[in-house]
């Protein structure tokens, strides 16, 4: 489809609550929405940086200057046929995968609605809902955090992740262990600690965890090795797994037993394709990964968790769970058994409020042809 025209919106939203995480405490969630015209039709894409560079280098503010200078540049006025077609044309720019990534979903968003089928159909999912689950931040103390589990139980939440860091982990993780001693329970440390550090934390190894989720630095495939040889509770890599080729590195270097999937951090949809399809034919069963998505990178993570080797529950929790007010015009709602629906009309099927979207706005570049 030749692109004709690109907008930058770079927004924030206020979060139902504050969300906390080892290297971070964020009240309002920033992202950049990417506007795409194409054919008469019109193209939407979330790119997941946040306003630090805490979970990885990027932010809005790199994933502005990449989009604006580097990447709209490549595609303005350029007939893009498939996903594929631009990462050939990105392929000269390294790294800044959230930024490319953000561009791809709009494509995709684009590629649906021209040809009348769902991210999900041209995909090739199967299910109509997902598994989900909810990721905890983390809490003013152990207690706070148990009730603030309760209250996600409460509701509906099959599986539940929470957050930890170096101080505030085997106590606040045994704690919520004995208060639900049947829930499906897993941690995620976003890299804070050393090899030493965490191979001290024996304890998380008798609590019945699903997985343990990125504890050593993120550009360490070989160090999560020698942890999970320490450890029975499968490791599974988030933020080291940057690409189809680092997923083969794990897998061989028998880093981990899961991956997380998000199409940002691997640079778009089609490279989270490829990852899932490889950790398919190896036995490695993946999840779909969550950055507080807005409804139009939440529908793009429903269509891809509904690919078979989704095989545990997503970080995919109902809008409700995130804000209050969104930029799209469908909220995605749990239900009783602890899925969500996947969104079925062209494209990313979903609309947008373009209200909420200028109410939210911080600022919006127009790149035409
Ligand atoms: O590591 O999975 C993570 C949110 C922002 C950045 C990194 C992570 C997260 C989450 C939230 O855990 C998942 C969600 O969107 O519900
Ligand atoms: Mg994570």
């Amino acid at each position: 489809m030749k692109i004709e025209s690109i907008v930058l919106h770079h927004i924030s939203m206020p979060l139902v609550a504050p969300f906390e995480t080892s290297f971070g405490r964020e009240t309002n969630r920033q992202c950049v929405i990417i506007e795409l015209r194409a054919e008469g039709l019109v193209g939407y894409g979330e790119c997941v940086a946040s306003r630090d560079p805490g979970y990885n280098y990027e932010t809005t503010g790199t994933s502005l200057h990449i989009l604006a200078e580097f990447i709209a540049p490549l595609i303005l006025g350029r007939d893009v046929k498939t996903a594929a077609d631009y990462q050939k044309l990105v392929s000269g720019i390294r790294g800044h995968h959230l930024a490319k990534a953000g561009v791809e979903m709009a494509l995709w968003d684009l590629f649906g609605k021209a040809s009348g089928k769902s991210l999900r159909e041209l995909f090739g999912g199967k299910r109509e809902k997902v598994e989900v689950g909810v990721s905890v931040g983390i809490q003013s103390s152990a207690q706070s955090l148990v009730r603030t589990v309760g209250e996600y139980v409460q509701q509906g939440y099959a599986r539940v992740k929470i957050k930890i860091k170096p101080g505030r982990d085997v106590q606040d993780t045994s704690a919520v262990r004995q208060a639900f001693p049947n829930v499906r329970l897993q941690v995620d440390a976003n890299s804070a600690y050393a090899l030493a550090e965490f191979a001290a934390l024996k304890p998380l190894d008798e609590l019945n965890l699903l997985l343990i989720e990125q504890p050593l630095f993120e550009d360490d495939i070989w160090d999560h090795h020698k942890l999970q040889a320490q450890f029975k509770t499968p490791i599974c890599l988030d933020e080291s797994i940057v690409s189809p080729r680092h997923a083969r590195y794990a897998l061989e270097m028998q880093a981990c037993k899961i991956i997380n999937i998000k199409a940002g951090r691997v640079g778009g949809l089609s490279q989270a394709l490829l990852i899932h399809d490889f950790c398919a034919a190896n036995q490695i069963p993946v999840w779909c990964g969550g950055m507080l998505e807005t409804g139009i990178g939440r529908a793009s993570n429903l269509a891809l968790a509904s690919l078979p080797n989704f095989i545990l529950p997503g970080d995919l929790s109902a809008s409700d769970r995130y804000y209050a007010r969104d930029i799209t015009q469908e909220r995605f709602a749990l239900n009783s058994d602890s899925t969500i629906n996947v969104p079925t009309a062209p494209g990313l099927g979903v609309t947008l409020d373009e209200a909420a979207l200028k109410d939210f706005s911080l600022s919006k570049i127009l790149l035409p042809a």
